[in-house]
């Protein structure tokens, strides 16, 4: 009330001295806002990247039981990164070149909190710390040793993430040292979830092991809000796996949340931030990128440079490997 007077009074006081532009731009003008109508929206509902079953279900289980959309999305990824099999994820991630396994994760709630860590090492859910960073600090990132120390200050167990099956492998790849990512095979199993709850809400989360072979230090987009993940309660989410480079550079899945905010559907919205990276990156043809995205009435979408992409998707109507479009067909 007091502001409002304020502005009132200050308008008239200037009327003369500021231009008409000026001061009606001190006025408490409300963006417009897009307004999608849920009435008629699926959830609970979860989708993630590739075709992770254990971890849609357990995410599944969380949302069926009435359970919140952070919960399920955490509990979903934490599968991937306690599954030793899952080369790109928690333990038994493959290592950098020096034989480190460096975690990458965050998480985002519907109120646009966030937590991420980058560069972890020792600790096999980057997620759950990633969600302590968001809840029990005042910050948005932690890396490395700080990253680690706050972990085991929280309770982590310290754990070696480097199985023997890795560690063969990447002796194996130190005979040559090329750094060549393999199209879907190698090191694209990156897991990244959203989930909208009962009550409508919407999370996500995203984390990795990261490119396989990496130089030290490296990191991707998938701990980075607004590249690997962003959720906007209002609107809906995105993630992204894949070659994290390219994805930062372009902030791929905040792109995704703006523009279904300008009305496209999550289908629209994947396929044109791919469009984003393939008419400016001449190397298109020798990587890949996959987007998964939803939005407040549930609706999804996905879309990545090559065949071979997949998502995982788990509601009251379906539980299913869904095959993405791409923009590279055979
Ligand atoms: C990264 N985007 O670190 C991740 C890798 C990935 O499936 O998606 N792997 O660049």
């Amino acid at each position: 009330m007091q502001r409002r007077k304020f502005l009132k009074k200050s308008a008239i006081g200037t009327a003369g001295i500021l231009s008409t532009p000026l001061a009606t731009s001190c006025k408490e003008n409300t963006p417009p806002t897009t307004t999608i109508d849920t009435s008629e929206a699926v959830k609970p509902i979860v989708i993630a990247t590739w075709n992770v079953p254990n971890s849609t279900s357990k995410a599944w289980d969380v949302l069926n039981a009435g359970g919140n959309s952070l919960d399920a999305v955490e509990k979903g990824v934490m599968e991937e990164e306690a599954d030793v099999s899952n080369q790109s994820v928690g333990k038994g991630g493959r290592p950098d070149r020096d034989g480190n396994v460096t975690l990458d994760a965050c998480i985002m709630d519907k109120y646009g909190n966030c937590g991420s860590v980058v560069y972890l090492q020792n600790v096999t859910h980057a997620v759950s710390v990633a969600r302590k960073v968001m809840e029990d600090t005042p910050h948005v990132i932690l890396a490395g040793k700080g990253a680690e120390q706050f972990a085991y200050e929280k309770g982590f167990p310290k754990e070696n993430l480097l199985t023997e099956k890795s560690k063969r492998e990447w002796l194996e790849w130190k005979k040559t040292s090329q750094y060549e990512p393999i199209i879907n095979i190698e090191n694209h199993d990156t897991i990244g979830m959203l989930a909208i709850d009962e009550n409508g809400d919407i999370s996500g989360a995203c984390t990795t092991s990261g490119m396989a072979y990496k130089i030290g230090g490296r990191v991707g987009d998938s701990p980075i809000i607004g590249a690997g993940l962003f959720v906007d309660n209002e609107i809906g989410a995105a993630t992204a796996t894949g070659v994290g480079e390219k994805v930062l550079k372009t902030l791929g899945s905040f792109l995704i949340v703006e523009l279904m905010r300008q009305g496209k559907s999550p289908q629209e919205a994947c396929e044109e931030a791919v469009n984003r990276i393939v008419t400016k990156d001449k190397d298109y043809k020798n990587f890949q990128i996959g987007y998964i995205a939803i939005n407040k009435k549930g609706e999804t979408g996905s879309y990545c440079v090559q065949p071979g992409f997949t998502y995982r998707k788990y509601s009251k109507n379906e539980h299913k490997n869904v095959p993405s479009g791409s923009f590279i067909t055979s």
